[in-house]
């Protein structure tokens, strides 16, 4: 790390008590990669690896003060969003994100938790799309987001791209369909699109009883390499990597679904960056 300057990655997202997802994923997934972690407390979840208890709110301004707080005084090379539960929140996070000027921002798109335990109120997926996508440098569906952003259903490859072009009519310059969903294929398939070309990133799928917080690490690796100044190809490519790691050496923890393990592949991921 370069001495006198640190790369400062913001995390606009929900609490997971168990540790695993959520804004815990993101500053492990920070801390990991080399970047300085803030946060913005979006919602307080109560969970472990059983699943979702609750969902607590944190209200709109006070979402807006923790950005302007940190936005003012230590700047931010890039953010992410995660669980943003009601359409008031939405819009407060796009207006914060418009006012500071916040570069480089990863939506990753919460819906639900993997138990099914809704992160997101129904008509908060329009003010996503509408007020925070314009904002947005990148977006980060999986197959059933998509789906949801999108209104397609998608049953292949051919829709994951008629997908990806409607989202990117949405405002947002870069669209990555995560293809871990996909029934039909025996890869993963992640799709990238800038508005002209499609990139796909094609990897083994990994069986794990262990992936609390993939989707998570996922865009907050996304948002620590796009911090550091590399580009949204090589971003994606290196959050596989480190998620892949994660993933495979995933943590036996609990007695439910148990967390990626966000020490795994630390050596890989510094040598790429
Ligand atoms: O993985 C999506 C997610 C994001 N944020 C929080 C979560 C979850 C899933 O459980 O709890 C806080």
């Amino acid at each position: 790390m370069l001495a006198g300057h640190v790369a400062r990655a913001l995390t606009i997202a929900g609490s997971d008590s168990g540790g695993g997802a959520g804004i815990q994923a993101d500053l492990k997934t920070f801390y990991s990669l080399g970047v300085y972690g803030m946060t913005a407390v979006t919602s307080v979840t109560v969970q472990n690896t059983h699943g979702v208890v609750s969902v607590l709110p944190v209200p709109p301004d006070v979402i807006s003060s923790q950005i302007a707080a940190v936005a003012t005084d230590i700047g931010i090379d890039a953010a992410k969003t995660g669980v943003l539960w009601s359409p008031g929140i939405v819009m407060a996070v796009a207006e914060a994100v418009r006012r500071f000027g916040i570069p480089r921002l990863v939506v990753d798109p919460v819906v639900a938790a993997k138990g099914g335990a809704a992160l997101m109120m129904p008509a908060a997926v329009h003010a996503l799309r509408r007020y925070l996508l314009p904002v947005a440098h990148v977006v980060t569906p999986n197959i059933p987001e998509a789906e949801i952003l999108a209104e397609v259903r998608i049953d292949g490859l051919p829709a994951v791209r008629d997908a990806a072009r409607r989202i990117h009519a949405m405002g947002v310059p870069w669209v990555v369909i995560k293809g871990g969903h996909l029934p039909l294929t025996d890869e993963a398939v992640d799709t990238v699109f800038d508005g002209t070309d499609f990139y796909e990133l094609r990897s083994e799928r990994i069986q794990s009883g262990s992936g609390h917080g993939t989707g998570c690490t996922f865009s907050a690796a996304l948002a620590a390499s796009l911090a550091r100044g590399v580009t949204v190809p090589r971003a994606v490519e290196i959050a596989k990597i480190y998620v892949r790691a994660a993933l495979r050496q995933g943590l036996t923890l609990g007695g439910g679904c148990g967390p990626v393990n966000h020490w795994a592949g630390l050596e890989g991921c510094s040598r790429e960056l």
